[in-house]
């Protein structure tokens, strides 16, 4: 028979998932951990509630996160990953050559090992020589690595809830855009234009106090409970266009989400979405 998983938005619309079983539910120090065997999306990684990713639709995301943000660069030598605790949005970043080297920071070692152990094909790169892996803070290491350290920023938080709450504040978009260097990006989930209204208004309205350029994008992510999922991207100085989306061609093959056209096509916005991220 199965049970049912929910996540719940506000208190006023439920998503679920039908569970085969449970194969992890722990408390760490930081959050609830669980993994479920569910019907359709198989293995879901879920935090405190609230669904993260799946093996079915998990490159919806992280295809989205990471290969916009390495179009709108021409050095992308460093790049940092704050939370990204699966492995997906290191796995997507190793495709790229000319990525030299990557620290992912996540602050719940237990999110590692369960995905380690769990979800193979997301956590696929953890042993990559390229990658130092780190579990601390992303808060207090961005506040203390040396200015201009990083091509490319990659936020893959989860939602303002519990250790990922502080990952949407000003103080730390402002250590973000001082690890960067002017001339590269950050790139962050910014929630759902449609269930988080607030929460995309506000990422929005920040980052434009800080960086030159904002530029919100959009596509679905169908664990999200949503049609609509965003992601943005930020300039420390100077436009985030034009995107050179050359370097995707060689990518195509192997990638299941993003091509060429999508990755310049997300960033066209329904007017309401426009609206809401820039006010006209
Ligand atoms: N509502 C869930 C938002 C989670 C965003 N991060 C997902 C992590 C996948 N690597």
């Amino acid at each position: 028979m199965g049970n049912w998983y929910e996540e719940t938005f506000d208190g006023q619309v439920r998503f679920g998932l039908k569970v085969r079983r449970t194969l992890h539910s722990n408390r760490s120090k930081f959050q609830r951990v669980e993994l479920l065997e569910t019907e359709f999306f198989g293995k879901a990684l879920v935090l405190d509630g609230l669904f993260m990713t799946s093996e079915k639709d998990e490159f919806f995301y992280h295809e989205m996160i990471v290969h916009p943000a390495l179009c709108a660069v021409r050095r992308r030598a460093r790049v940092l990953v704050i939370g990204g605790g699966d492995g997906g949005t290191v796995r997507e970043l190793m495709r790229w050559p000319d990525v030299e080297q990557v620290v992912m920071v996540e602050i719940d070692g237990e999110v590692v090992d369960v995905c380690r152990e769990h979800l193979p094909s997301i956590a696929s790169a953890f042993d990559e020589p390229r990658l130092e892996l780190r579990i601390e803070d992303g808060i207090e290491y961005v506040a203390k690595v040396p200015a201009c350290s990083f091509d490319v920023v990659l936020l893959d938080g989860s939602d303002p809830v519990g250790p990922a709450e502080g990952l949407f504040n000003e103080s730390f978009y402002a250590d973000v855009k001082r690890v960067l260097k002017p001339d590269g990006i950050f790139g962050l989930q910014s929630e759902s234009p449609v269930l988080q209204t607030d929460v995309f208004q506000a990422v929005q309205k920040t980052l434009r106090v800080l960086f030159d350029d904002v530029k919100p994008y959009i596509g679905s992510v169908p664990l999200y409970g949503s049609a609509m999922w965003s992601w943005t991207l930020a300039r420390p100085v100077g436009e985030v266009f034009p995107l050179d989306t050359e370097p995707l061609h060689g990518l195509e093959a192997e990638l299941r989400y993003m091509n060429r056209e999508l990755c310049k096509a997300a960033f066209v916005l329904p007017t309401f979405v426009r609206k809401l991220a820039t006010g006209v």
